[in-house]
């Protein structure tokens, strides 16, 4: 990302138009979009795709993944999975989601084949929640169609695996058990007012109202006993609606709206829902990031409670997000890339170091929630950074971006911009408890300062 957004979004934040809680968009640093949450050993990770900078159509070239334990503070995992990992893909990294079998990671996406010249459903695999991955058959699992976009795969209670997906039908295909087989056919669902709010795309009259019509997205769970089956809808702009089932294959019942269409900046959106430390988050994107809109979308997060019933509150789209559940430890290593907000900066990957923030300028700077300092406090902080030019200095406050300075840390030319060094500083007496940390960077206007990988304050 960078240049025209990354100036647009300083000249934002400086105007304080982002509320001073603000949360969502959850990531800041690029463009993220089709958000697919998965939760494995306490961590929970959002697969995305990535909206290009400045892009006039879906021009998508990879899938990315975050993750977190408190639901404020994102680690960027990078990009661990692209339209090159598909030999016979060549564009269109469209929406996917990710689930965990028996200790490997599978990844369904959706792009373009260039032996179809259609659309089509491929799988990776990977032995972690953030790869790496490749593609796990060698070809696409399912193609042929336009239509096939946006799946949404589950493992019911009883081992069976189920893939849907589609747009403006909806398909559905049982997997087998090496979950990169389609085991019988694939169906495509007979869609009825009862159903999904109106009848199969090609039964729809022009001008009619319908009480919904399906769309594209699909997310597809159970809870107890019911299935959910929720989905963008309305065509374009797209609000998000949803049916309930009682078993995976159906029959569905339209049920209704959850988030209603209103000013998201994106006239699509794409949801998906999850529990995670006893909440229940609902994720779309919208084009809130500034520079964004409907080919530059942002991926948010909302909480809510079932109704009693289990049906859907209505959900709409906040700038405040979510509320924290845990704490970040400071004493032990952090990577710079964890952020619960920013502005300016951008992030990078490297083979060895792995993702690290870069892109830094004079009045950028990171937010990170709900760091406990506990009851001793720090006496320094070490952080590892890296510049080809002249460096610069991060002042790092509390609880606000002007708030107390507790630390200064300069940071020399180190020869590289991947030449990192460890640097040190004092933390002034008393910082003790449970504060929002900002890392804010000065130096020379105009020019890049740093890049910084990691940080870690020490008792
Ligand atoms: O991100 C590209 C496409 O836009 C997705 O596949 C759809 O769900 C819509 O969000």
């Amino acid at each position: 990302m960078k240049n025209a957004l990354k100036y647009i979004a300083a000249a934002i934040a400086a105007a304080a138009v982002w509320p001073a809680a603000a949360q969502n968009p959850i990531v800041q640093t690029c463009y993220t979009t089709d958000p697919a949450p998965m939760v494995h050993d306490g961590r929970l990770y959002v697969y995305t795709g990535h909206d290009e900078d400045g892009a006039d159509f879906f021009w998508m070239q990879e899938w990315r993944v975050y993750s977190t334990e408190d639901m404020v503070n994102w680690t960027d995992h990078g990009s661990p999975l692209a339209i090159e990992s598909f030999e016979w893909g060549d564009d269109r990294a469209w929406a996917a989601q990710c689930v965990e079998r028996n200790g490997k990671f599978y990844w369904y996406v959706c792009l373009h084949s260039k032996l179809s010249n259609t659309m089509a459903i491929g799988v990776a695999v990977g032995d972690s929640p953030t790869g790496p991955f490749k593609d796990a058959i060698g070809k696409p699992l399912y193609e042929g169609s336009w239509d096939y976009i946006d799946p949404t795969v589950f493992i019911d209670n009883d081992g069976r695996a189920y893939l849907y997906w589609g747009n403006p039908n909806i398909y559905f295909a049982e997997l087998n058990a090496d979950m990169v087989s389609l085991k019988g056919e694939v169906r495509k669902l007979d869609q009825t007012t009862e159903s999904f709010g109106a009848p199969n795309p090609e039964e729809r009259v022009k001008g009619e109202k319908y009480t919904d019509t399906y769309t594209e997205g699909p997310w597809f769970y159970r809870r107890g006993d019911d299935y959910y089956l929720l989905y963008a809808a309305g065509g374009v702009p797209e609000h998000i609606a949803y049916s309930m089932g009682e078993g995976p294959a159906g029959p569905w019942r339209y049920v209704g709206e959850i988030m209603p269409l209103q000013d998201t900046g994106s006239f699509t959106n794409h949801c998906a829902v999850i529990d995670y430390k006893g909440n229940s988050y609902f994720f779309y994107h919208t084009g809130k990031l500034p520079g964004g809109g409907g080919f530059g979308r942002s991926v948010a997060v909302e909480q809510f409670t079932y109704n009693d019933d289990g049906t859907f509150p209505v959900i709409n789209a906040t700038a405040e997000g979510v509320a924290p559940v845990g704490t970040l430890d400071p004493y032990v290593r952090v990577e710079a890339e964890t952020i619960a907000f920013s502005s300016g900066v951008g992030t990078e990957p490297n083979a060895k170091t792995g993702v690290y923030v870069s892109d830094t300028h004079d009045g950028d700077w990171i937010k990170v929630r709900e760091v406990d300092f506990g009851a001793a406090g720090p006496d320094g902080l070490r952080v590892a950074a890296a510049s080809a030019l002249r460096g610069g200095r991060i002042e790092v406050r509390l609880d606000s971006v002007d708030g107390r300075l507790i630390s200064v840390v300069e940071i020399p030319s180190t020869g590289g911009w991947e030449s990192w060094k460890t640097f040190k500083a004092d933390v002034e007496a008393g910082v003790t408890g449970v504060h929002d940390l900002y890392f804010v960077f000065n130096g020379r206007k105009g020019c890049k300062l740093f890049n910084l990988d990691w940080w870690r304050f020490y008792e």
